[in-house]
């Protein structure tokens, strides 16, 4: 590879005449831009221990009435940026909210997409569109671009979930806005998850005249997902990952535009080694305790962990449970790197 010419090797007469007319040369930032061989990544492999991040979580809710932070969230930051980027990775926001009960979150529709996966507590519900969403642990609540969405707890207890946004992405295309509203309409009766969608395999009839809906279901209920797993996992060889992938059911493609989420089962004393892949992910433990090695890094988890997966990252999951099965939750930027035709999994 040819060495490039350097800033200081430029008469400092040359530069400021190109930079008052606003130009910069190439070649002294090409290689920055084009790293050689693979990408260069601030993005480092990261651990969040629940248990640790829990009694703060609950401090805020004695230190921060809703009414004053409208979503109480602690957001996960990557030790490789500036936590005022508030990056899990380059495109994916994450932070835990908490919601006590009675209290509410108001309604607002933004840019961004949003997902909820919840942690701990029940009663908590999600209004999506005038759906009445029910939160139980595991849930997962889809708030997709531009729809109306409010939170709500009629439960006992503090309720947690864990929520995923394609905010940075959406931010750096300055592109990210919101918009409050009054309180919703809420639709009465259960959710599709409950009525139009129940089986994989089998649709709504109607749903043959109309083949592109964006966002036909909002909730995936763990128990579900779970049940699905464990059926899979009778048909998987061990040491082979047992994955599901949350889909539009309309389309059988990912079911948000930028991010994915899938569900990984291990089984006790289960090692397994997930393939690097240009996209970068967020790993949230559901149920179980392990360990994970991304990228050279090795973490011990525990139930409720969070863990930050950069862009071509070797993963490997060893369930350190010889009786249990373990289960995680995984969200990434796959579905953005295929619509641009740069993923890459090797
Ligand atoms: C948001 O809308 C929620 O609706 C939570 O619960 C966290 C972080 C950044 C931007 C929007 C919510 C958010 C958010």
């Amino acid at each position: 590879m040819t060495e490039l010419g350097t800033l200081d090797e430029l008469p400092q007469r040359y530069i400021q005449e190109l930079s008052d007319l606003d130009l910069v040369p190439l070649w002294p930032f090409l290689r920055g831009f084009l790293p050689y061989g693979k990408p260069e990544r601030k993005t480092q492999p990261a651990h969040w221990s629940y248990e640790t991040i829990r009694p703060l979580l609950m401090e805020a809710g004695e230190l921060t009435p809703i009414e004053k932070a409208e979503r109480r969230v602690l957001v996960l930051c990557n030790p490789g940026h500036d936590p005022e980027d508030a990056l899990v990775t380059p495109s994916i926001y994450a932070g835990l909210q908490l919601i006590k009960p009675g209290e509410t979150a108001p309604n607002h529709k933004h840019s961004p997409s949003a997902v909820r996966l919840v942690v701990e507590g029940n009663g908590g519900f999600t209004t999506v569109r005038g759906e009445k969403l029910p939160m139980e642990p595991g849930d997962l609540i889809l708030t997709p671009p531009h729809l109306w969405h409010e939170h709500g707890h009629e439960g006992d207890g503090p309720i947690v979930w864990m929520d995923a946004l394609d905010l940075p992405l959406i931010y750096n295309l300055e592109a990210s806005y919101s918009i409050e509203g009054d309180s919703q309409e809420v639709r009465p009766g259960p959710d599709s998850s409950q009525t139009l969608y129940r089986r994989s395999g089998v649709l709504p009839y109607s749903a043959l005249d109309n083949r592109d809906p964006k966002f036909p279901l909002l909730r995936f209920p763990w128990q579900e997902v779970k049940t699905a797993l464990n059926d899979m996992s009778r048909g998987v060889s061990l040491g082979q990952p047992v994955r599901l992938a949350y889909v539009n059911p309309q389309t059988g493609q990912e079911c948000m535009p930028v991010l994915g989420f899938s569900a990984l089962m291990l089984r006790p004393g289960e090692e397994v080694l997930l393939p690097r892949r240009s996209a970068s992910g967020l790993l949230k433990v559901v149920e179980g305790r392990g360990q994970a090695d991304i990228d050279g890094q090795c973490f011990d988890w525990e139930q409720h962990d969070m863990m930050a997966v950069p862009t071509h990252s070797p993963v490997k999951l060893a369930n350190r449970s010889n009786s249990q099965p373990a289960y995680l939750f995984i969200v990434d930027d796959a579905p953005l790197h295929r619509k641009l035709g740069i993923y890459e999994e090797y």
